[in-house]
């Protein structure tokens, strides 16, 4: 219930912090309880806390029979519409702000891999290294010792250890083996300490807390992530200046939503004070259909040439205002290597572009006036929903927020995601983000992990044959929209 009530707010472009949260799941009807809620707001605040639960008067007098001892004290009337920092009326004129854009992480230009066996193993190496780092600064995992020693101790011990495996016992144990230089160790996560249900993917790096039987079997105690430690705030910039995120354009398709993208047009060309306060549109990949990226696929292409597709999304962008700063990420449909991290789009591509569009690769991290941006395509979404059956396509914040716990954007090696093994783990996230952006489920979604804002940026195609065929239904025409200078966040429809 907890997760539903979280992505119902989510998906309205709100948050509500642990206090509310709790309120909320204490009454009857918690998802009700937080739509009459919502409703009960002009402009719902980006965070929803316990006291505007309670200043939003009758549905405090619905609740106050069962709630806890703060919700008891007498009803208050209703309030007047509550004024928040409005996005509407607090925005900064984008026009009016100096570009502040700096590429702080890019693969661009900096390929070294050969994909040999040598780098392959080299990646890896680099992988559990720093991984592994994050999480020796964990103080539960202080004293951590080597898979080797740890195997000869029969006391409680500490392990840091790359995943390698992982399968369910037929009475609901999970068995991971897990190793590092020295050793590799089978670890049982038992099934009536809830550790066997912790989203644990192939390849990714965790520390382990337990000890070891007298048949050398590792049973846990305790599954660490890296995880981003606390919870961080988001860095207050001067100027109320918004950054829009979209993702999945798909210029060339017969389904790219043409009236739908002139909706947008005209907003952002003469649109309310939001349009006027967007600085930068961040775009992460799949901007065009591609060619020859599924089968038969040209039967579903109204532009069959790559660089007329180009074409056609640089004269969309052309009419977009000049102060729109754009940023072009690419994705698996693109014209670039799929192999991640994916360099920029090739300089025959980038002149058909104007000079408001910057190209950098996939994923980047990129600072916004300070605020550090980190996007990312999103295609290692289809491991962790293959993976995970806790995961979904319609849920992408629950696999980015893997990601973050992982701290990792594609832990699981093998699967759809094709790697490219550079001498650095390039897909590692290393420096927090404030925002986390990706695309590629053709979903939208705003919401929150340990104070970073995490953005899926939706679609501007239609379901396709092939999403029709695996049940995916797009949620497309949506702009995740977030203030520079609070990281508050909505989605705009179109
Ligand atoms: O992916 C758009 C959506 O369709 C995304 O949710 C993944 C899903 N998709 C696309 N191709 C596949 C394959 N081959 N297997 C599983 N799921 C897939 P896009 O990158 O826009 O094609
Ligand atoms: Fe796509
Ligand atoms: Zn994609």
């Amino acid at each position: 219930m907890r997760d539903r009530i979280l992505h119902f707010l989510s998906e309205r472009g709100t948050l509500a912090d642990e206090a509310a949260v709790a309120f909320l799941l204490n009454q009857q009807d918690p998802l009700a309880l937080a739509d009459r809620l919502l409703r009960s707001f002009a402009d719902p605040p980006f965070l929803i806390t316990l006291e505007d639960i309670l200043k939003a008067g009758d549905i405090a007098r619905a609740a106050a029979g069962r709630a806890p001892a703060p919700e008891r004290s007498p009803p208050r009337p209703a309030p007047p519409p509550r004024a928040p920092a409005s996005f509407r009326l607090e925005g900064t004129r984008a026009e009016d702000v100096a570009e502040d854009l700096k590429v702080l992480k890019d693969i661009t230009g900096h390929s070294t891999c050969e994909g040999t066996l040598e780098d392959f193993s080299r990646y890896f190496r680099h992988r559990f290294a720093t991984l592994s780092r994050f999480l020796r600064s964990r103080a539960e995992l202080a004293g951590s010792l080597e898979i080797a020693k740890v195997k000869r101790l029969t006391r409680d011990a500490r392990l840091i250890g790359i995943v390698t495996e992982s399968r369910m016992t037929k009475n609901g144990h999970r068995i991971l083996d897990v190793e590092d230089e020295t050793d590799t160790i089978s670890v049982l996560l038992p099934a009536d300490s809830g550790l066997a249900a912790d989203p644990i993917v192939n390849d990714e790096v965790v520390g382990l807390t337990g000890h070891t039987n007298d048949r050398g079997l590792f049973i846990a105690k305790s599954v660490v992530h890296p995880d981003i430690p606390t919870s961080k705030s988001f860095p207050r910039t001067q100027e109320r200046i918004r950054v829009g995120f979209m993702s999945d354009i798909h210029v060339g398709s017969r389904t790219f939503l043409a009236e739908r993208w002139e909706k947008f047009r005209a907003w952002a060309c003469n649109g309310d004070e939001v349009a006027r306060s967007l600085r930068y549109l961040v775009v992460s990949g799949d901007v065009v259909d591609g060619i020859g990226v599924y089968p038969r696929q040209d039967e579903e292409l109204v532009i069959d040439d790559i660089y007329a597709q180009y074409e056609a999304l640089a004269a969309m962008l052309g009419e977009l205002p000049d102060h729109l700063k754009v940023v072009l990420i690419p994705g698996n449909h693109d014209a670039v290597r799929p192999a991640e991290p994916q360099p920029a789009l090739p300089a025959p591509i980038q002149k058909l572009f104007d000079s408001s569009v910057t190209f950098v690769g996939n994923p980047c991290t990129l600072s916004l006036h300070g605020v550090r941006v980190l996007a990312y395509h999103g295609r290692s979404m289809d491991d962790f929903v293959s993976a995970l059956p806790a995961m979904s396509y319609a849920k992408p914040l629950e696999a980015m927020r893997e990601m973050l716990r992982k701290r990792h954007l594609a832990p699981i090696y093998g699967g759809k995601t094709p790697i490219a093994p550079e001498a650095e783990d390039h897909l590692i996230i290393d420096a927090v983000p404030d925002i986390f952006v990706t695309g590629h489920v053709h979903a939208a979604a705003v919401g929150e992990h340990r104070g970073v804002v995490i953005v899926n940026s939706s679609t501007w195609q239609a379901q396709t044959s092939y999403q029709k065929m695996h049940n995916i239904e797009p949620v497309p025409a949506r702009l995740p929209i977030v203030d520079l200078g609070t990281g508050e966040a909505f989605l705009k429809a179109f």
